[in-house]
């Protein structure tokens, strides 16, 4: 996938992710890019979301492929590889980021959604969502009870959210708290993709 041009907005996104962790890029993904994932992504199996992780509620559908179960979903790899390669070349400190995780999400028109939380430690460098249907808000708050809202990014399909993950641009631990509301009258589908640092590297 050739970066869209949007992608080489790398001063941006490079200047926002150190401001507060976080850059939403508008319409980053041509409407063929947001097809051919969101047709891999639907074939996968969909589980409900576990509804409280600690203090934080979520209400959604998910579907994970990681690790060797990814490296070995053709389709999912391509697009996982080249998608990881388009926001590599945004800017030189991302360079580290190889993403081993795909995380699929769908919730329901109006109802869903997920609390003020971090992303795991153990996301590495960068957290990137892409938007494939549907609309929603992700917030980038500056406390646990949401009312500090740093961020209101109004997110559509094509466009791409980059969180900061530990270890991005040498700083240790820079993750932004967000949320996921607001979700429109369609269902909303989103993808993302992580580099979880406690899998064991591709073999070969
Ligand atoms: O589905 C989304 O848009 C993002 C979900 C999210 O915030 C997360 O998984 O941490």
């Amino acid at each position: 996938m050739p970066p869209p041009a949007v992608l080489s907005a790398s001063a941006v996104a490079t200047e926002v992710l150190a401001a507060f962790g976080a850059v939403h890029l508008r319409e980053a993904l041509p409407p063929s890019a947001i097809a051919d994932l969101a047709r891999a992504v639907r074939r996968l199996e969909f589980a409900r979301a576990p509804r409280v992780i600690g203090d934080v509620r979520q209400v959604a559908q998910m579907a994970i492929c990681r690790g060797a179960a990814l490296a070995s979903h053709t389709d999912l790899r391509v697009l996982t590889e080249d998608l990881g390669a388009a926001i590599r070349g945004l800017n030189g400190a991302f360079a580290p980021w190889v993403p081993n995780e795909l995380t699929a999400m769908r919730y329901a028109p109006v109802s869903g959604g997920i609390d003020v939380h971090l992303d795991g430690r153990r996301y590495r460098h960068l957290v990137a969502i892409v938007s494939l249907a549907g609309a929603a808000e992700l917030d980038v708050v500056g406390d646990r009870a949401g009312t500090e809202v740093q961020a209101s990014f109004s997110c559509r399909p094509g466009d791409l959210v980059l969180l900061r993950g530990p270890g991005l641009g040498g700083l240790a631990d820079g993750r932004p708290l967000h949320r996921i509301r607001n979700l429109g009258q369609e269902p909303r589908l989103s993808v993302t993709l992580r580099m979880d640092a406690s899998l064991p590297p591709p073999a070969g």
